[in-house]
């Protein structure tokens, strides 16, 4: 195939934001047919997966008094409580059973760390500590991407901010994505994406 600098990345297509899950995304189980089908033209595929330790510090269970959705300050900045979810080798942290992971050239995992979330498949919500996603795109020579998964306020949005922010061509395949919406995260987000040159289509 002759668009070898593109990569599709899958961003947590897991059960926890599928109906059912435990931070439920509303239909995110609809895009899993249209990403499977994606997956069929894009030379390189790379899935993400939220991979919490079951201590998280973004786990409102951490925060005696808080409430799942509340606000907390943490060292780097503000932070969603959420309901524990994605916890390391749980039925929740697996992918959705008909998202197809054989085409997947790279699974990689973020939100590992205890202290600190990770939104985008490229920082953590320090904005500074890396994944390690850049440098496996440069080295294979990536220079655009189409993202599609779950969420798209939350980490499709940081992931495709920071890959716009260093440097590559982003699109976001938008009926690909479902939203959590909390608080107007939707439209935030969206307009964050358009200022920042991303692609919505
Ligand atoms: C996500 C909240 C917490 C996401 C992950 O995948 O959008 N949202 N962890
Ligand atoms: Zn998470």
């Amino acid at each position: 195939m002759s668009d070898t600098d593109h990569a599709l990345l899958v961003i947590d297509v897991q059960n926890d934001f599928c109906p059912g899950g435990a931070l439920a995304v509303p239909e995110g189980d609809q895009i899993v047919p249209g990403i499977n089908a994606l997956m069929q033209n894009i030379p390189c595929v790379i899935l993400t997966q939220d991979w919490h330790p079951s201590d998280h510090a973004s786990f409102a269970s951490e925060h005696p008094g808080a409430a799942a959705y509340d606000m907390v300050d943490m060292p780097y900045g503000p932070q969603v409580l959420w309901p524990d979810h994605c916890i390391q080798g749980s039925a929740g942290a697996v992918f959705h059973p008909d998202l197809e992971i054989d085409p997947a050239d790279l699974i990689i995992r973020k939100g590992f760390r205890r202290a600190i979330d990770s939104y985008s498949a490229f920082f953590e919500n320090d904005q500074t500590t890396p994944t390690g996603l850049e440098g496996y795109l440069r080295t294979r020579g990536i220079k655009r991407l189409t993202l599609a998964g779950l969420a798209t306020d939350f980490c499709v949005a940081f992931s495709a901010l920071d890959a716009a922010g260093l440097g590559f061509d982003v699109t976001v395949q938008m009926d690909l994505c479902r939203a959590i919406d909390l608080n107007g995260s939707l439209d935030k987000a969206t307009n964050a994406m358009r200022a920042a040159g991303v692609r919505l289509v």
